[in-house]
């Protein structure tokens, strides 16, 4: 049968999501056979309902080299797993065979996000692309990537459970610590962001973390994926520590608030040589723990963006700063708004989380990240392919039914 065929019979499937519940369930009492079986029925179902997608892509945003590139790999590994549906799931040569597939897709698909942000750059240079287009390469990125985090979750479940990879320490079931220490993470997160700062900038801020009660949560422990959270906080951590010190470190006043008395300025200018870790206010983390909701703010001082770009901060279509080189030689280490936000709003809202940056221009930022409290309803969400995605492919213009500012005084001139 022809791949097309193929295709289209998967992708009439819905994706199953899993909650985090399931994935340990799963972890502590399913063979390798029946996660095989759950696997090579749901990765083609996965793969097939996003690439749907992609085919409904503009035929100029198709062609480009990098989206063929990454289409190629789209359907080998689609094939590669349909190759196992008449196996013997019984056979331990099969399921081997299957692990060392997997592996193999896994690092086929290692680069794909800079190879589609390589492409959303040719694309930008190639034509004027306009905000129609815009949006919709807004809709598709965020789903196509959202669909390669859950391909990765159940790949990596699968090796590391059952392909004798390493499973991290004693409370790991696959790539869920069910023991993970928040606390730690951000720690952890924070270093590493805070060792790129000092190499660029030859300072950083402090970090501060509190609880409800003031107090550091050192004890608190969540069932989470870690390299999830990783990334989330060490994406804020980078913008936060950046924003504070280009602020800081121009020589512009900034303001304190205190408590709800009149607001006082103080004018910090720091020349070179007096740039020191203690002169800039710290960041702050504060954790709240819900019965629905783990809430974490991450605070600086940051000066704050205007509310006007607020929605830049997540266009994978805008970027302040060149993009970092491919290799990893060259050195942008705290470089723009990349792919790094987005990315990890959708690392929160892939357990049903979510991630907002709200922001007081000329005062500071503060990043909200949410989690769900129960495993029970920390369920994945997934991209479903369906007539009401494709709409959002037809790039209709909407005109505004809310009025456009300054028409009339511009038409004045004219009388
Ligand atoms: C800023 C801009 C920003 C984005 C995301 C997180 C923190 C911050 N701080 O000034």
């Amino acid at each position: 049968k022809s791949i097309g065929r193929m295709l289209e019979y998967y992708s009439q499937f819905n994706p199953s999501p899993l909650s985090i519940k399931q994935f340990i369930d799963f972890g502590l009492n399913a063979t390798e056979r029946t996660s095989f079986n759950f696997l090579r029925q749901e990765l083609p179902v996965r793969l097939a309902n996003i690439m749907a997608e992609i085919h409904l892509l503009p035929e100029y945003l198709l062609s480009m080299p990098s989206s063929k590139m990454v289409h190629g790999w789209y359907e080998r590994s689609f094939l590669e797993i349909l190759d196992f549906q008449k196996s013997d799931s019984n056979d331990p040569a099969v399921l081997n065979t299957f692990v060392e597939t997997l592996i193999k897709i896994r690092n086929r698909h290692s680069s794909v996000v800079e190879t589609m942000a390589q492409g959303v750059i040719e694309l930008k240079e190639s034509r004027d692309v306009d905000a129609v287009t815009e949006n919709s390469i807004q809709y598709f990125l965020d789903r196509f990537y959202m669909s390669r985090i859950s391909i990765r979750m159940l790949i990596n479940q699968h090796t590391l459970l059952f392909g004798g990879e390493l499973n991290g320490g004693q409370s790991n079931i696959g790539s869920i610590d069910t023991k993970c220490n928040l606390v730690h993470v951000i720690h952890d997160a924070f270093e590493n962001a805070r060792f790129l700062c000092e190499q660029y900038y030859l300072a950083s801020p402090d970090l501060i973390i509190r609880g409800v009660d003031g107090n550091e949560p050192t004890q608190l422990h969540l069932v989470y994926v870690p390299s999830h959270l990783y990334h989330i906080f060490f994406e804020l951590f980078k913008n936060s520590l950046r924003a504070v010190v280009e602020h800081l470190g121009s020589g512009e006043s900034y303001l304190i608030f205190e408590y709800f008395t009149p607001v006082l300025y103080l004018d910090v200018y720091l020349s070179c040589s007096s740039v020191g870790t203690t002169e800039f206010p710290p960041i702050e983390v504060r954790i709240s723990v819900g019965k629905e909701d783990i809430c974490i703010m991450v605070s600086d001082l940051g000066g704050g963006i205007p509310r006007s770009s607020s929605d830049l901060l997540f266009a994978y279509t805008y970027s302040t700063a060149p993009q970092p080189s491919p290799s990893g030689s060259g050195s942008a280490p705290l470089a723009g708004y990349g792919y790094g936000l987005p990315l990890s709003r959708l690392y929160a809202r892939y357990f049903r989380g979510d991630l907002l940056v709200t922001s007081m221009e000329g005062y500071g930022t503060n990043a909200l990240v949410y989690l769900k409290a129960l495993t029970s309803e920390a369920n994945e969400l997934l991209p479903i392919f369906n007539k009401a995605s494709s709409k959002n492919y037809e790039g209709s213009v909407q005109t505004s039914d809310w009025s456009v500012p300054g028409q009339f005084s511009t038409n004045l001139r004219y009388f």
